[in-house]
């Protein structure tokens, strides 16, 4: 059988790709314009399923019911929510595999990626928020006898993107309901069905009527209704810098805490002593990972300008390495991109790249059907040139040359963004005073990427707030300092 005979010509049809409702109050319930939208696989282009679509009426719906949850909910004690929360990740692990099957078939990333990371990675941060909620505690003295507590923010407005569909959902709905706040999901047009998944498991909880809400739509519509209401406390959204940016200027408008987390050119700088093949080859998988559709992809590969060469070389092999095709093979590396939208972009912006730098584009032979981009290694392009600055989000690698340290430091932060980085070097004392100089929010030394509950997100253009681990939590809190007299008042 050749791997293109692995692709089934139509995906099959599930019961559970069919969805006519939005979930409300912990009930299922039509949407009000009843409008429906379809589900299309990248990898084989043809529709896989239906889902309802709201409107500007069920957002204002959902964030009542979530106004109306939050009265309770947000008194309850921490304790509470993690048992609660243990709960909904008990449901989730009953959809483990329907989960892995729906985002294979929805995003089109390859099967093992997503059971461990896509799938398995969201579990376990559900996970981790279960042991910072039995944990939380939401009373605290400072160092000069002040009380202060810490109370739930009020209703979340959650804005989410299709390239980690349940990662997404889970990274800010499970720091919100620790800190005892309500939430409206939106999320993304391209991956809705991993949400309703997320939504089944929040009814089969029973405890959360009205604390989760899900209302797919479109993000012009629907997103910023939510980001408008004037019952939403924050707004926490993940995805383009743009969408980002107007998010960023309503909320700031109507004075409304917001979390922004967007998109980033990450480096990854390899000095002179570094185990020089191993450094190159893993930036090349980073930059391919997930097709390229990962904020903090390392996609800047900087090495010493006289290595440069070696290094084009060491990616190009790497580059041809990979196995690009049917998402459902477990040995794929590379599926294909989300959409034909996001694969035109990247292609226009290989295109440009062409006119002024080498683009090696690698050589693997793709599906006739399918959003799929054969990879590519660019070199011999200016630190600030359009691919050296722009976030391309498919599976695209720019080497760059530096000459020391300050030149390497100097092109890694310099683009607007600074989500993540990472620094190759023998010499632990030299890669953590590098890493030290780069303004990023994750630097990965030697390949040993930060924990799931270490904070994520950016400097720079790359957003505001973090996500994960207690700093998230963060996030959804208000301080509130409260004082009382020594001595109890005489009645
Ligand atoms: O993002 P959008 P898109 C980057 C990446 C990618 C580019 C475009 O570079 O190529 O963004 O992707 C909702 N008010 N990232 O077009 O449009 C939308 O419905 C409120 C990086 O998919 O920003 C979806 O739920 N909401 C990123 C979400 O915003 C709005 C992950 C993201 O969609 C809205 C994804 C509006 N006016 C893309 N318009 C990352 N940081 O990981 C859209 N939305």
């Amino acid at each position: 059988m050749t791997h293109l005979d692995t692709v089934e010509p139509v995906a099959p049809l599930r019961a559970e790709w069919q969805r006519s409702e939005i979930l409300i109050g912990g009930g299922w319930r039509p949407p009000e314009g009843g409008r429906t939208d379809r589900v299309e696989n990248p990898a084989t282009e043809r529709a896989i399923g239906t889902t309802a679509i709201a409107d500007r009426a069920d957002v204002d719906r959902a964030v009542q019911a979530a106004s109306g949850a939050f009265r309770t909910w947000s008194m309850t004690d921490a304790r509470y929510r993690a048992d609660v929360l243990e709960h909904l990740l008990a449901q989730l692990e009953e959809r483990r595999e329907l989960l892995v099957a729906t985002t294979v078939a929805e995003l089109g990333a390859p099967v093992r990626l997503v059971r461990e990371d896509h799938v398995g990675l969201a579990l376990r941060v559900l996970e981790s928020y279960v042991a910072i909620a039995r944990e939380y505690d939401d009373e605290s003295r400072t160092p000069l006898g002040g009380r202060v507590l810490r109370e739930a923010a009020g209703v979340v407005g959650c804005i989410t993107p299709w390239n980690f569909p349940l990662y997404q959902i889970v990274a800010k709905v499970a720091p919100a309901l620790v800190a005892g706040c309500t939430v409206v999901i939106k999320p993304p047009e391209q991956t809705p069905l991993n949400a309703y998944l997320f939504a089944d498991a929040v009814v089969a909880t029973e405890l959360l009527d009205g604390v989760v809400n899900v209302l797919p739509g479109a993000g012009p519509e629907v997103g910023a209704a939510l980001v408008e209401h004037p019952d939403v406390e924050v707004v926490s959204f993940t995805g383009s810098t743009q969408v980002g940016r107007t998010i960023g200027a309503q909320a700031g408008g109507a004075i409304k805490r917001v979390c922004l987390e967007l998109g980033g050119k990450s480096a990854s700088i390899v000095t002179a002593d570094a185990d020089f093949e191993r450094a190159v080859r893993a930036s090349v998988d980073s930059s391919f990972y997930n097709s390229g559709q990962t904020c903090s992809a390392l996609t800047r590969l900087l090495v010493p300008a006289g290595r440069l060469a070696e290094a084009v070389d060491i990616a190009r092999d790497q580059a041809d390495l990979q196995q690009v095709g049917d998402p459902t093979d477990p040995a794929t590396d590379i599926g294909p991109l989300v959409s034909g939208l996001q694969r035109e972009r990247v292609e226009r912006l290989l295109d440009r790249a062409a006119e002024y730098a080498t683009v090696h584009r690698a050589g693997t032979r793709l599906p006739e059907r399918g959003h799929y981009v054969r990879p590519a290694i660019v070199s011999g392009a200016a630190a600030d040139s359009e691919i050296a600055q722009d976030e391309v989000f498919g599976p695209v690698l720019t080497v760059l040359g530096y000459d020391g340290d300050a030149d390497a430091v100097r092109i890694a932060n310099g683009t607007s963004y600074g989500l993540a980085a990472a620094v190759w070097s023998g010499d632990l004392t030299h890669a953590r005073a590098l890493a030290r100089r780069l303004r990023a929010g994750q630097v990965a030394i030697n390949g040993a990427s930060p924990p799931h509950d270490a904070p994520f997100g950016g400097f720079g253009k790359s957003g505001i707030g973090r996500e994960l681990g207690s700093a998230a939590v963060d996030e959804f809190v208000e301080l509130k300092a409260i004082q009382e007299p020594d001595q109890p008042l005489a009645d």
